[in-house]
């Protein structure tokens, strides 16, 4: 059976498990206290992942898959998940589900999950303070640059794929790291659009 080495609080590590929610298969959960370095122990840095960080998919024969958006990949390959790259529209919306997921992971996640991170779990200081404004500020600009695809379309790559998943985990939280989703209609009714979807479980209940 696959084993998704994991945490409850964690966005990232919810991405693979409403995936895997949504596919129907089967998982083994073990839970990691990421406060208390639990990814960051030799056995965990030799035998999942070297880069100390859930989520990590195990399969059946040992072998280990970090970085959630690899994992997304790998799970959805093959399924309605990931468009299919064998007409030229396929081609395109695969293209963009990859990149929708590269901006997940680097305007996206740095600044949204950052802020819910550090406010969920009392890491705010007056030292930090000023990162925290850049990366509310840096935050929001994802937030716009999301409400700008979404005002004309359903889905960030055609159709319903990983890249929603991607960026629904983190985003449907904001609100957590004190972002404002009101200000951004196209990607509230979004949300609302992902939630609805066939298999979709919450962040709290996967
Ligand atoms: N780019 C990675 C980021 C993974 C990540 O930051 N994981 C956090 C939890 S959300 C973690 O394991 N933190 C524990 C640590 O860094 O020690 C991904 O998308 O999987």
């Amino acid at each position: 059976m696959l084993r998704l080495h994991d945490n409850a609080s964690s966005g990232n590590a919810y991405k693979v498990r409403l995936l895997l929610a949504q596919r129907g298969l089967p998982f083994e959960r073990i839970e990691y206290d990421i406060d208390r370095g639990a990814t960051r122990t030799p056995e965990f840095l030799r035998s999942k992942n070297p880069n100390g960080r859930i989520p990590v998919l195990e399969l059946d024969d040992g072998r280990c898959l970090a970085e959630s958006n690899a994992i997304l990949w790998y799970l959805a390959e093959g399924t309605r998940f990931l468009p299919e790259a064998d007409t030229e529209a396929g081609r395109w919306h695969r293209a963009q589900a990859l990149q929708w997921m590269c901006f997940e992971q680097y305007s996206h996640e740095p600044n949204i999950a950052t802020c819910r991170y550090w406010l969920r779990h009392g890491l705010m200081s007056p030292a930090r303070a000023p990162a925290f404004a850049q990366k509310r500020l840096a935050g929001y600009a994802a937030l716009a640059v999301m409400e700008n695809h979404l005002a004309t379309r359903d889905f960030f790559a055609g159709v319903y794929s990983i890249a929603d998943i991607a960026l629904y985990a983190y985003t449907h939280v904001a609100a957590q790291g004190g972002f404002d989703l009101a200000r951004f209609p196209s990607v509230t009714a979004w949300l609302a659009r992902v939630r609805g979807q066939p298999g979709h479980v919450p962040l709290g209940a996967s």
